[in-house]
């Protein structure tokens, strides 16, 4: 019996409704944030969460659905196994094992990827024409790992890169020169963590390059700032995470603004980890690393042609043999 009386002379609903659905594995302090910030931006019909934690996952699902009088209505469902996360149109993985004390770069990479040769097949067989979403550290080589082990198209496998340490960068900036961070276009690209590249040839406010224009002014060229910058930037997650114990917020509207890109087809550009062989002089091997690409509704629909100087390809290459150095010893 519905609560409600039809009027009269009504068709049943249209069998062709498609809703949006967003799953997000791992509901750690990243996951909930980027769960929380696509439910508060209504980027999704429904989101499925999945957590090999039951509890947890439980407490998180009964938190947010309790939230409902005061959010767009959307579904939330979870599950510790796969079944929640059928027919979703964008997969985020977080899943990840924690660093142990003493433990190496690599030996924490090992597990992760253990892991990951659990989550992916499943999620990508309940799945098969989702977008997949990697945030799960260390992300480039993962989002590598995620691309084999699904067997997708590389345009449909996304890392989250250095979309957040853009983010970080355009702050820093706009801080720097009193201006409003939306304002400054700037990338960070390359690999999400310590050899990634700042590319100051490109940075612009408002339409006016940046470097160029204190060079025609003659403004001191302020080298010493700019590399006091960059560094904020790659040691702010460390100095988040030594604060606060994780980083949570910045990388919850990093992935949620990747998810409107996507869902919503922005065809907007975003530096995010992609298949980079063949950019930028990158050859001898299919590193994932990131470089501003353009999304849409079919994932990656390509990679732009910034203008790098030769002192930033250089780095680039330089950061795309770390990565491949690190994917060599997988196995995979
Ligand atoms: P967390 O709080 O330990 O959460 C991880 C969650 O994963 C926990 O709830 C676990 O129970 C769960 N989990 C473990 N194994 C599985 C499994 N097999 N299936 C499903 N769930 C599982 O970590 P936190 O949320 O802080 O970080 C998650 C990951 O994001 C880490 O790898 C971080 O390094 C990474 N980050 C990546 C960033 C980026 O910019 N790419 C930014 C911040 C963190």
């Amino acid at each position: 019996q519905s609560f409600f009386k039809p009027i009269h002379n009504t068709s049943p609903p249209p069998t062709t409704t498609r809703n949006t659905k967003i799953s997000v594995v791992g509901v750690g302090n990243v996951g909930m944030a980027i769960a929380q910030t696509i439910l508060t931006q209504s980027l999704a019909d429904e989101i499925a969460l999945v957590d090999v934690n039951g509890d947890k996952l439980r407490g998180e699902m009964l938190d947010l659905q309790h939230a409902a009088a005061f959010l767009p209505r959307t579904k939330i469902s979870a599950s510790v196994d796969f079944s929640s996360t059928v027919g979703s149109d964008l997969v985020i993985v977080t899943a990840g094992a924690r660093q142990i004390v003493g433990e190496s770069r690599l030996n924490l990479l090992q597990r992760n990827v253990a892991l990951f040769s659990k989550v992916v097949p499943p999620l990508a067989a309940a799945s098969p024409e989702c977008i997949l979403l990697v945030v799960s550290n260390p992300v480039d080589v993962l989002t590598y790992v995620a691309w084999k082990l699904s067997g997708f198209p590389s345009n449909r496998v996304i890392g989250s890169g250095t979309n957040l340490d853009s983010s970080r960068f355009r702050f820093l900036i706009a801080d720097h020169l009193d201006l409003n961070a939306q304002d400054v276009q700037a990338y960070i690209v390359g690999e999400h963590g310590d050899s990634s590249v700042a590319l100051w040839s490109s940075i612009s406010v408002g339409g006016v390059p940046i470097l160029s224009f204190l060079e025609r002014q003659q403004i001191a060229y302020e080298k010493q700032t700019l590399a006091k910058i960059h560094k904020e930037v790659v040691e702010g997650a460390y100095e988040v995470i030594k604060l606060k114990g994780y980083t949570s917020w910045a990388i919850g509207y990093s992935a949620a603004s990747l998810a409107r890109a996507i869902l919503r087809d922005q065809r907007s550009i975003h530096p995010v980890s992609v298949l980079a062989k063949g950019f930028y002089g990158i050859d001898g091997g299919e590193p994932f690393l990131s470089l501003p690409a353009q999304l849409g509704r079919s994932g990656v629909l390509g990679v732009t042609n910034v203008h790098l100087t030769e002192d930033e390809a250089n780095q680039l290459r330089e950061s795309a043999k770390t990565i491949l150095e690190l994917q060599s010893q997988l196995g995979i």
